[in-house]
């Protein structure tokens, strides 16, 4: 397997994390958004979205960073990270809706591409509407996510499952861009739990490094 990916992102963070945390032989292939390697014929062949995540494994080509780690999971079933019931199935299924509909898209997503990704893209300056309805849409988000953990230790039945993955993956972000997560006591235990596994660890280290190197290569030539 191969997986492209943008070191800096969070949500190749997700699947890098999940992929070290099965063990699994992926080659990780670094392109650069700024660069606009996403735009490259070849790349666009696979992922005529231009956008990253994008896995091959023996020519099925598949993006989206929640069908990436679905598929990554059910080759090791035994970890139990896509649940065998229908009922956790569907509840995982749930979730990954939720994150990239509402906790994506709409508010940790809305805010990091005004205040981070139009920068790497060169698509202009952040624009404050955005910004502040996606700061609105954080608080309301955000409490769905802090109210559901409150009895729970794992966001589907008290099992860690790729929702943890995919939801955690914004987490770091969301801090990075002063969101108000420290307000949510139980998404702070929550993803501090998550925080201690070794391969969220490694990934996590590798992603602030690729991000600061990152920063720092683009302020230089700017
Ligand atoms: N829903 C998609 C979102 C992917 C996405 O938006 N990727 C961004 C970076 S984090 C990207 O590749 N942007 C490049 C561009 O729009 O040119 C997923 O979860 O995989």
């Amino acid at each position: 397997m191969r997986l492209h990916f943008f070191p800096p992102s969070s949500r190749a963070l997700g699947v890098v994390a999940l992929n070290n945390h099965l063990a699994l032989d992926c080659e990780l292939r670094p392109i650069d958004l700024g660069r606009g390697d996403q735009r490259a014929p070849d790349y666009v062949a696979l992922n005529p979205n231009r956008k990253m995540p994008t896995l091959e494994d023996d020519g099925f080509v598949l993006w989206e960073s929640n069908a990436i780690m679905f598929y990554l999971a059910a080759k090791r079933p035994e970890r139990g990270l896509w649940p065998a019931d229908l009922r956790g199935r569907a509840d995982v299924m749930r979730w990954l809706a939720w994150q990239s509909a509402h906790w994506d898209a709409e508010s940790c997503g809305m805010v990091a591409f005004e205040k981070a990704s139009k920068a790497v893209l060169g698509l202009g300056a952040p624009d404050p509407a955005f910004i502040t309805r996606g700061e609105e849409n954080f608080g309301r988000f955000a409490a769905v996510l802090d109210g559901h953990l409150e009895k729970r230790s794992w966001i589907v039945g008290d099992r860690l499952t790729i929702a943890d993955f995919s939801i955690g993956a914004l987490v770091p972000t969301a801090m990075r861009l002063g969101l108000p997560i420290g307000r949510f006591e139980h998404i702070g235990r929550w993803y501090q739990s998550l925080a201690e596994l070794p391969g969220w660890q490694d990934a996590l280290a590798a992603r602030d490094i690729a991000l600061a190197a990152w920063l720092a290569t683009n302020e230089r030539a700017r």
